[in-house]
């Protein structure tokens, strides 16, 4: 059985103030659900969120890492950084580290290898962009996203990847893809891994949707046979609407 995953990726939003509010808010609101549930605060934020959030069910989760271990690498956070504050999961490969930042495939498998080496979790970021989709490019460019920074694994390292689709025209846009595009994709990213790992494997990875996730439309993008769950960013702000996305289940 797959586990559905409900993340908030709270991106470069909320002081140390609004965080605890938020936080507040989550303890405040939280029961139990039919999804794991995950929030990304911003790295100042993580052990605040860790200590206030420990026995909550709601699993403190980073946005980012870099692949070194420690050293002159300034602004950067590592693994071990992370696991000392309690985070045991890593969002890599979101569309905006890759746009703004320049992470490419091949940086990006470095920082699967270093996460899963240091026994964390990774939710792994791919998705295509408009003039992709427009040109029918949309399945080759995702394929080729997996392929490059994941295909080095062996299998066992599945258990601990998460993939989330988000397409880069979708996200923070109030764009969504219509649950059917989202099933076709995701039923695409789950036979491009039995391909090469074998349907066990396929079948045991979580496939979360990210991009405009909102409780108007969470539903029926979640009710999708190959849709496991999603990454939300904008919505995942209000505890209201996070936990109505996270029932949606
Ligand atoms: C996609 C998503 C969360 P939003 O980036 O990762 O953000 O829900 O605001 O489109």
């Amino acid at each position: 059985m797959r586990k559905n995953i409900v993340a908030g990726n709270w991106k470069m939003n909320n002081d140390l103030s609004q965080t605890e509010a938020l936080l507040g808010d989550l303890i405040e609101q939280s029961k139990t659900s039919n999804a794991e549930v995950m929030v990304a605060p911003t790295y100042p934020n993580l052990y605040q969120a860790y200590n206030v959030l420990k026995n909550s069910g709601i699993e403190v989760i980073a946005q980012n890492m870099h692949f070194a271990t420690n050293g002159a690498y300034t602004g950067e956070v590592s693994a071990s950084m992370l696991k000392s504050v309690g985070v045991k999961t890593v969002i890599l490969g979101h569309s905006e580290r890759r746009e703004y930042f320049n992470e490419t495939d091949e940086l990006l498998a470095k920082k699967v290898d270093a996460a899963l080496e240091n026994e964390m979790s990774v939710i792994f970021c791919f998705g295509e962009e408009l003039a992709d989709r427009k040109s029918g490019n949309e399945e080759a460019v995702v394929e080729s996203q997996i392929k490059n920074a994941l295909f080095h694994l062996g299998a066992e390292a599945f258990k601990n990847i998460v993939l989330a689709y988000e397409p880069v025209w979708a996200i923070g846009t109030g764009e969504t893809a219509s649950p059917e595009q989202a099933q076709d994709m995701h039923a695409f990213i789950r036979k491009t891994l039995a391909d090469k790992y074998g349907a066990e494997v396929a079948d045991s990875v979580s496939i979360l949707y990210g991009g405009s996730v909102k409780p108007a439309n969470a539903q029926e993008i979640f009710s999708k046979p190959d849709v496991d769950g999603g990454l939300i960013g904008g919505a995942s702000l209000k505890a209201e609407d996070f936990f109505a996305i996270v029932n949606a289940f």
